[in-house]
């Protein structure tokens, strides 16, 4: 059985940046239920005593798979979104290794900071904006619904949370504006850091 963890800080620990009732509502209802209906697909499977990551990837890409994919994703998508924020952030950005890295694949902290904002606009619908290691250093890649790299080679250094979800009671239609708050304000640079 999968559990949902706590979180890190509390629900309001994020304000003004994201709400104490979107976070509440995020982490206990929408996380939890992604958790409780995993729960309920593996009930009788023989995907049920694999690893969240090998259940992910041995469902990628399978249609009659989609549901449990899409659960055990979504589980794994927000238990990793969670430790890319912290209320410790403010003012922080990206320094040493990791901004050299972040300047070495986008021109500088700067270039990052656009084109991240650029895939988060550009994602049509539910889904996350993800910065992994590529072959050619970090890339920002934008997967759909439950998508992540999780189910793929490529290993995720930070990911941001696009659905409607994740800010429509703070922000409605400004995608953009949260995007931006999150990026300047509440990002765990040294959890990300320490993804490198
Ligand atoms: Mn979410």
């Amino acid at each position: 059985m999968f559990k949902l963890s706590s979180l890190p800080y509390d629900y309001g620990a994020l304000e003004p940046y994201i709400s104490a009732r979107t976070m509440e509502l995020h982490h206990a209802k929408h996380h939890q239920a992604y958790v409780d209906n995993l729960n309920k697909l593996l009930a009788g499977s023989d995907l049920a005593d694999k690893s969240l990551e090998e259940i992910i990837r041995q469902t990628s890409g399978r249609a009659d798979q989609a549901a449990i994919f899409n659960n055990a994703a979504q589980h794994h998508n927000h238990e990793f979104f969670w430790q890319c924020l912290s209320p410790a952030s403010a003012g922080k950005a990206p320094d040493g290794n990791l901004e050299a890295a972040l300047a070495r694949s986008f021109g500088s902290l700067d270039g990052f900071y656009q084109e991240f904002q650029a895939a988060a606009l550009g994602q049509f619908g539910s889904g996350w904006v993800w910065l992994v290691k590529g072959e050619r250093g970090l890339e920002i890649v934008k997967l759909s619904n439950a998508g992540t790299p999780a189910a793929t080679a490529q290993s995720a250094v930070f990911g941001l949370d696009v659905w409607e979800h994740a800010y429509y009671l703070d922000y409605q239609n400004r995608r953009g504006d949260y995007v931006a708050a999150v990026l300047k304000n509440i990002v765990n640079w040294d959890f990300v850091a320490k993804n490198l």
